[in-house]
């Protein structure tokens, strides 16, 4: 039986995304909504029970017992089709990562074209990290060895991933136990994909820990470069006004959508932008000059650094060439759809490859270099204004919203304390009170098969509610942007009443949106610098937290979430399983599913769940985040205790008499 097509209401809930799903139907465009329709997914694929590894293969299995030719389990499948997945998550992240320690390199050795070393102060204390010596030396010979340190984490042969020291003690014991601490970034991928070959590792159990050590080079190895790097090259991200949706694209301007993940080319396409003889020859053009935006974490890139506007997350990628609008996509890697290019022939769109790792058929391609960053930047924008002329009609929603972006972890550092001590002491101190009930990392991806940014905030609406601080990255950032949540003191009506105390105080949004996906390091840093702080143990498992990533889709998220768990979280991921199974298995005999869940949290104190019901989600991330409160030994969660300090209380006793409001506040009528 045909499935029935959705609605665009049933697509998405975002307003501006449902007028272009109308707009696309009525001009009979296909969009990955309509694609996620008429394609149904292989339920043996999905699952995890196909295995393509071999040419006796594909084998594909339906029954319990059932073996591939080579006799093959469904569980060692499973396990091997994960391993994979994560190698595969985790060689994106970190050769985006090696990328960026190779700019730096080039930066440090004046071998660049347009950069410089924003961020000094950060790179004395990542250096510092190391003990790279730091004093009497220029920004440059720092930099130079801090690049040559990282550039050697990904071929290292031997030893452990150097970056790994920056995770708790603890921490770094219980991985060395369990001979998970990577010792190069790229030799735990080349394992992963030589474990995973016909006739090797056939263990599911030995095939997730190596899962475990790939990730863990991603997550406190390439990932983590890649955001240290970004804030040394480009300067830490701190709180800016940005707007999100695609009510940002303007009719009078030369419209250019910067999209993918990498922040080398988009920062320098914002500097080339801003300059004279580029808006000059916009205006000789018949615009008004050029509008940047961005998609997916390329824009929350340039949205967290210079508040240039997000015109969308994922799924957006196509719906902004859809407005008619958009000049050039230029695009540097992963998330970027094959579709892009037939839609664009559709309008006058030129899509502008830029990475030398990848090339769409009928795309223009710009190769992008360091040395020559600056002149490249301006060709691609000079190619995307000659290109105005050829605007047809357009169709852009009045549809944007305002947000604060830019919470990196030293930004958080600072604004607890303040310059004098900036300190993580408030939040543990929120979170033992019982304030803050406890954090929630809401992150990750959109899917065309789930309605699109409804899940994401449904659970970050929910948990705010509960007084659960969320912190945000990727699209899931972008799909709470558009719906305001991260509008500063605005929408506090609708958080908990000890939740919105703190953000009062404090003066930030409940939601905080820390970057892109591998910014998801920042949330490692945080909880590591609570775990430091003191109050809430030794160890990030003991911290009350849950990561969650609602809508996920790629393979990166799985090994975002798999080095989360790694370092001891409770992560749920939304959406379908790779590792169900048969649909009608009982969990005991779910053998992958189980050892996800119960065993890694026996070992690591963090466990991996899929758990499609948004409900469910919120019920177990309170669960584990009140189970962990009492483990430590806090105060049992009363939110009735709070929300009568801070601004609202002064309001409130500003009604009392004078002696009342003395009794209220000293506890004695005083004379
Ligand atoms: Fe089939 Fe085994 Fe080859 Fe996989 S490795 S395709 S299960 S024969
Ligand atoms: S871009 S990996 S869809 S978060 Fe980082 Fe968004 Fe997921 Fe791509």
């Amino acid at each position: 039986m045909a499935k029935k097509k959705r609605t665009p209401e049933e697509q998405t809930i975002d307003p501006a995304a449902q007028q272009m799903l109308i707009y696309a139907d009525e001009l009979g465009i296909s969009t990955a909504f309509t694609r996620a329709d008429n394609l149904a997914p292989c339920n043996i694929g999905s699952t995890g029970m196909c295995c393509k590894l071999c040419g006796m293969g594909p084998c594909r299995l339906t029954k319990e017992g059932q073996t591939g030719v080579c006799g093959a389990t469904i569980d060692t499948i499973q396990a091997r089709n994960l391993v994979r997945a994560i190698a595969a998550g985790s060689a994106a992240h970190s050769d985006h990562g090696r990328d960026m320690a190779f700019t730096l390199k080039a930066v440090a050795n004046g071998e660049t074209e347009g950069y410089t070393i924003r961020d000094v102060a950060k790179l004395r204390n990542v250096a510092a990290n190391y003990d790279i010596p730091i004093e009497g030396r220029v920004p440059e010979e720092i930099a130079d060895e801090l690049a040559d340190l990282y550039i050697s984490q990904f071929g290292q042969q031997r030893g452990e991933v150097i970056v790994t020291k920056r995770a708790p003690e603890k921490r770094q014991k219980i991985w060395a136990e369990q001979g998970v601490i990577p010792r190069g970034v790229d030799r735990e991928v080349v394992e992963a994909l030589h474990r995973t070959h016909i006739g090797d590792d056939q263990d599911p159990e030995h095939l997730l820990s190596h899962a475990i050590r790939t990730s863990l080079a991603d997550g406190w190895g390439g990932s983590m470069i890649a955001t240290d790097v970004s804030d040394i090259l480009f300067g830490t991200p701190a709180p800016i006004l940005g707007e999100a949706n695609l009510g940002v694209l303007k009719d009078d301007m030369v419209n250019v959508v910067v999209h993918g993940h990498e922040p080398t080319l988009s920062q320098m396409i914002v500097a080339a932008s801003q300059d004279p003889e580029i808006i000059e020859y916009a205006k000789e053009a018949g615009a008004k000059g050029v509008n940047l935006s961005g998609i997916c974490c390329t824009a929350n890139e340039i949205l967290m650094r210079q508040g240039i506007p997000a015109a969308g997350n994922f799924l957006h990628q196509e719906l902004s060439i859809l407005t008619g609008s958009v000049e050039a996509m230029v695009v540097d890697v992963q998330c970027i759809m094959q579709a892009l290019v037939g839609l664009a022939e559709k309008f006058h769109t030129k899509i502008i490859t830029t990475s030398p790792k990848v090339k769409i058929k009928g795309a223009t391609h710009i190769e992008f270099h360091e040395e020559r960053a600056l002149s490249t930047a301006k060709d691609i924008l000079r190619t995307a204004i000659d290109n105005y002329q050829n605007r047809g009609t357009t169709k852009i929603p009045n549809i944007r919203e305002k947000l604060i972006p830019g919470f990196s972890h030293e930004y958080i550092n600072y604004m607890l304390g303040g310059s004098y001590r900036a300190s993580f002491r408030p939040l543990n101190d929120a979170i033992i009170s019982g304030r803050i009930r406890g954090v929630a990392a809401i992150v990750g991806c959109n899917n065309p098969r789930s309605k699109q940014d409804y899940l994401h905030t449904y659970v970050t609406a929910e948990l705010l509610k509960k007084d659960v601080l969320v912190v945000e990255t990727g699209c899931g950032a972008i799909a709470s942007a558009k719906l305001g949540f991260l509008l500063g003191e605005a929408g506090l009506e609708k958080v908990g009443p000890g939740l919105q105390e703190v953000c009062e105080t404090v003066g930030i949004p409940p939601v905080l949106h820390m970057g892109s996906c591998v910014d998801n390091t920042r949330i490692l840093t945080v909880l590591t610098q609570m775990v430091e702080e003191g109050g809430l143990g030794d160890d990030i498992d003991q911290i009350p937290a849950v990561g969650l990533a609602p809508e996920w889709m790629s393979e990166k998220a799985l090994a975002i979430g798999t080095y989360c768990v790694a370092s001891g979280a409770y992560v749920i991921f939304g959406g379908s399983s790779p590792v169900s199974g048969m649909p009608d298995k009982v969990s005991d005999s779910d053998e992958v599913a189980r050892y996800l869940s119960q065993g890694w949290e026996e070992i690591y104190g963090g466990k991996l769940e899929f758990i499609p019901d948004p409900d469910e989600m919120i019920r177990k991330t309170l669960g584990h985040i009140d189970k962990k409160r009492a483990d430590l030994g806090l105060s049992e969660y009363k939110p009735e205790r709070f929300g009568r300090s801070g601004d609202a209380r002064m309001v409130e006793l500003e009604e009392l008499p004078l002696s009342a409001r003395r009794e209220a506040i000293y506890g004695v009528a005083a004379d």
